[in-house]
Order: structure tokens, then sequence, then C-alpha cells
């Protein structure tokens, strides 16, 4: 497939290379709010290539000549002033999820489908996520493992890989209905929040996202749920209250820190996801652990 292994035999990649559950999805209900040039480029600060760098401090000068040209072309209601905090408190930045335009792919926002759960939430506008200096992407190229031996397309190194387009080879598919993966930090770190890319060209709902945390590979130990829209226990790991949502550019983004804005320590994190609403496979584009 173009120079491009179709399967994996293997469950765990393995590479050399360097390197209580909330959902803070607030978007925006309207299509304006969704058109390239708005949402998260935190003050056009972004950057255009994925990197390991995952915070950046808001824009400190004028527009570049590209924040120009998406201000002309956007609705006047929209932009980055729309999410820019009022203020952020020192030593903390926003959290920069890397949402450029060429960063991801803009599919066109409102594309929905006649299934929809009846636990599925409105779209509304996102907050600023504020973290401390230094977070950083802890996932880019950390070994990715799965429940299942075989994926349909892809490779599981994918999903941490820093790419977040969600084009034609640019996702990870399964063949079955309740895959898992999860991906090894190295070593217990402090994690402030965790975003997940699943395929999203086409928005699609998927069932059961449930996002798991824990100290060792088994999923056994210390074993922290940070998010589960699985309503009604179908998948068995208990009934979660949290809601179901489109997949879409920007990402479905967990917070990991207790009520107290303290991150959430662990090595391990694991995300279960089944598939959509109308039988579409499960689909993984990136998942991001922003941490320290
Ligand atoms: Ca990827
Ligand atoms: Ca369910």
């Amino acid at each position: 497939m173009n120079g491009r292994p179709a399967l994996r035999a293997s469950a765990t990649i393995h590479r050399d290379r360097p390197g209580s559950p909330r959902v803070l999805l607030v978007w925006a209900a309207s299509l304006a709010a969704c058109l390239p040039g708005c949402g998260e480029r935190s003050g056009g600060a972004g950057t255009t290539q994925p990197t390991g760098q995952a915070v950046t401090k808001p824009a400190a000068s004028g527009p570049t000549s590209s924040q120009v040209a998406a201000a002309r072309d956007r609705p006047a209601a929209s932009g980055p002033a729309a999410s820019a905090p009022a203020s952020v408190p020192a030593g903390m930045v926003v959290l920069d999820l890397g949402l450029a335009p060429d960063a991801v792919t803009r599919a066109t926002p409102g594309y929905t489908k006649g299934i929809k759960p009846p636990h599925l939430r409105a779209e509304v506008k996102r907050k600023p996520f504020l973290v401390p200096e230094g977070v950083e992407n802890l996932a880019l190229y950390k070994d990715v493992s799965s429940s299942e031996s075989q994926v349909v397309l892809g490779d599981l190194d994918q999903l941490t890989d820093g790419i977040k387009k969600s084009g034609e080879f640019e996702f990870v598919e399964f063949g079955t209905a309740r895959p898992w993966v999860q991906i090894d930090l190295g070593a217990p770190r402090d994690i402030h929040a965790i975003a997940i890319w699943h395929f999203y060209k086409n928005a699609t709902i998927y069932n059961d996202v449930i996002v798991r945390i824990a100290d060792d590979e088994a999923c056994t130990r210390n074993v922290r749920t940070l998010f589960n829209n699985d309503h009604d226990n179908s998948a068995g790991l208990g009934r979660g209250k949290d809601t179901a949502f489109y997949t879409r550019w920007w990402a479905e983004l967990v917070d990991a820190r207790d009520g107290s804005g303290r991150p959430a320590r662990a090595r391990y994190v694991r995300v279960y996801t089944a598939t959509g609403m109308e039988g579409e496979s499960v689909r993984f584009v990136e998942i991001d652990v922003y941490g320290q």
C-alpha cells in the first residue's frame, strides 16, 4: 500500500527515537467558531509542525502575516481573542495542542450523521486550558501497545508520531469492536491532560470512550479512570458519566488533574474505544499526554 505495511503482527511497537473525570470540551456551537484561524491557535503562536514542545506563551506582539490572513477570512466574533484568557497567572501558560491549519485536517465541522446517543453533548467553545510552564507532550514517540495483535490499517506508532492530520494513511484502524491502545511514558510522570484525536475527517461519535491511567502495564495497579462516556456500561468497566462527542480536529481534551489542580502521576495511559454509532471502525490518529 504505497510502500506502507497494511498489517502489523506485533501488539507492541518499540522504537528508539529521541525523543475525576472532566471533559473540557467546550466548543463552538456555531460553525463560525470552528473555521480556520480561530479556536486554539493561542494567539497564533502555535507551531506549524508537530514538535515535542506542547505549550506556548500567549503572543506578546502584533499579529503575523498568517494571522492577518486568517483574521480576514473568519467571522469577527471568533478568533484567537475569543479563546484567549483574560489573564494568565504567573508560571502558567495556555496549553497548545498544535492545531495550526497545516498541522491538522480541518474537516468541515457540522457534518453529522443521523444516529445520536442520548448523552451527546452540545458543542461550545472550549476554554483555554492552563498548565504550568514546562508541560509538554510526554507521549511523543513513546511506545504504544494494544489489545489487538493486528490492526487493519496503519501502525500503532502512528498514535504518538506527532502527526495529527486525519487523511488517508494518517490513522490506525482496528478490526475489532472494542480495542484499547496504551502508551508507556517510560516512567511515572505528572499528567495534566490527555488529548485524543480519533479519526475526525468525517465527524464520528464513537461509543464507550474510556481513559485510564495506571502504574503497571497490565493496567491493574493504582488504576484511575479519567474519562468514561460508557453511559450504559456496555464495556463492563463501570457506568461513566461523561458525555459522548463528535470527533473533531481540535481533539477531545481530558483533564487529568484532581479538584485541587494537582496532576495525576502514572506511567501508563490506556484509551478504550468501541465502534461508532453507525458501526464505524475504531480509528485513532494521535494521543497526546501533557505533563512533566
Ligand atoms: Ca499520528
Ligand atoms: Ca455503552
